[in-house]
């Protein structure tokens, strides 16, 4: 069997999540090639070697266009903050590499425009933005039964992308919170999960209207390199900085095909830790998926008598469920770290195969437009057409 020699760029939460799912793609499921831990690449020597020695990277580097331009290295995957995508996914497809690129793909519509011509331009090269909700046993199980007209003709999409990791006013201002890092708040970084699903289970979304919300406009500066995702530490300093990007939007839609939807995003909804959800309300029934309980889809069917209609909880782990076949008997859930795994499989076969995986870098700049044009209308307080 082919090897493909993976170099991954940034090793924090998303490089630990990449780095299991390029070493159980091969176990768990079978695949056309065995993905090799080549090189991991990181800022600072220690810490990257560390990381290195701990999970199994065969080799690291301090600097990032030396991975891209590595003979051996056939696919570049890109773990770090969203304002160093753009070079490294541009740099990467220019060298003749596959890219596997963490979301959202870019800070800019401009940038993503870039890169999706680029790709365009060498249909040799698999290209792939990661929404790893896509690859939930749930939400595939949710597609084939919008595909086999379960639930009818779409009405309604109803998302909710809810986190509460910010809401102490004194969580520092890490990457996430200013605009030249990381392009947009949670609009960017959740409802780009959520716009790619509504995508991807009811269809494209047409014209955009969005309200916005600032509530913590001054934070502590951070210790960036002691502070992650969902942990923030601030610096000693004591001094603080202007938060650039919102930290609530809510956004209204219209899809291609005439169904309606809303798209609620927030780090600010005490309680709700990953709260990515939706309804899909159509002509023949309805279904209902929280990430929060990732085994599960609730499904209302029209179909079924008047006397017994209600809400039913599939369970969503028997083999025949997608992807399930790979892991555990019946009733033996899976968990975030799965749906990477599932991913890191899917896009090995394309390399192999010669196909193509969605979302792509084309998806990729078509979500960010969607997700642009909602702050645009946000700060114009007008419906956007897209
Ligand atoms: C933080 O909000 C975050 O890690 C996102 O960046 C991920 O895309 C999401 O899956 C979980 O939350």
């Amino acid at each position: 069997m082919k090897n493909l020699n993976i170099g991954m760029i940034g090793y924090k939460f998303m490089g630990k999540a990449h780095t299991q799912a390029w070493a159980r793609a091969g176990q768990v499921f079978s695949i056309d090639a065995r993905p090799i831990l080549h090189t991991v690449c990181g800022k600072t020597r220690g810490a990257v070697e560390a990381f290195a020695s701990r999970w199994g990277w065969n080799h690291t580097s301090l600097d990032w266009r030396e991975v891209v331009d590595h003979p051996e290295i056939d696919v570049i995957d890109i773990c770090v903050p969203q304002y160093l995508h753009f070079d490294i996914a541009l740099a990467a497809l220019q060298a003749g590499k596959h890219v596997f690129c963490e979301k959202p793909l870019t800070l800019t519509v401009d940038q993503a425009h870039i890169l999706s011509e680029e790709a365009q331009s060498r249909p040799e090269l698999v290209h792939y933005v990661n929404h790893n909700y896509r690859r939930l046993p749930a939400v595939g199980l949710a597609k084939q039964m919008i595909d086999q007209g379960k639930v009818g003709r779409i009405y309604h999409w109803r998302g909710a992308y809810l986190q509460d990791w910010i809401i102490d006013p004194q969580f520092p201002l890490t990457w996430h919170l200013r605009k030249e890092t990381s392009g947009m708040g949670p609009q960017g970084d959740l409802n780009s999960h959520s716009v790619d699903l509504a995508r991807f289970l009811v269809g494209d979304i047409t014209a955009v209207t969005c309200m916005a919300a600032n509530f913590i406009t001054q934070r502590p500066l951070p210790d960036e390199a002691a502070s992650g995702t969902f942990s923030g530490t601030r610096d000693e300093s004591g001094a603080v900085g202007e938060v650039s990007v919102e930290d609530a939007a809510f956004m209204l839609a219209r899809f291609d095909n005439g169904a309606l939807g809303s798209f609620e995003t927030s780090r600010f909804a005490a309680g709700r830790k990953n709260y990515n959800s939706f309804e899909i309300y159509g002509s023949r029934g309805s279904l209902m998926f929280n990430f929060e309980r990732m085994n599960e889809l609730e499904f209302y069917s029209m179909d079924d008598p008047p006397e017994e209609r209600g809400f039913k909880t599939i369970l969503v782990t028997e083999s025949e469920h997608p992807y399930m076949s790979g892991w555990w008997p019946p009733g033996h859930g899976i968990g975030y770290e799965h749906t990477f795994v599932h991913a890191a499989a899917d896009f090995i076969n394309a390399v192999v195969r010669g196909e193509s995986i969605k979302p792509d870098f084309h998806d990729g700049l078509q979500i960010q437009r969607i997700l642009e044009a909602g702050l645009e209308s946000a700060s114009r307080g007008r419906e956007i057409k897209l």
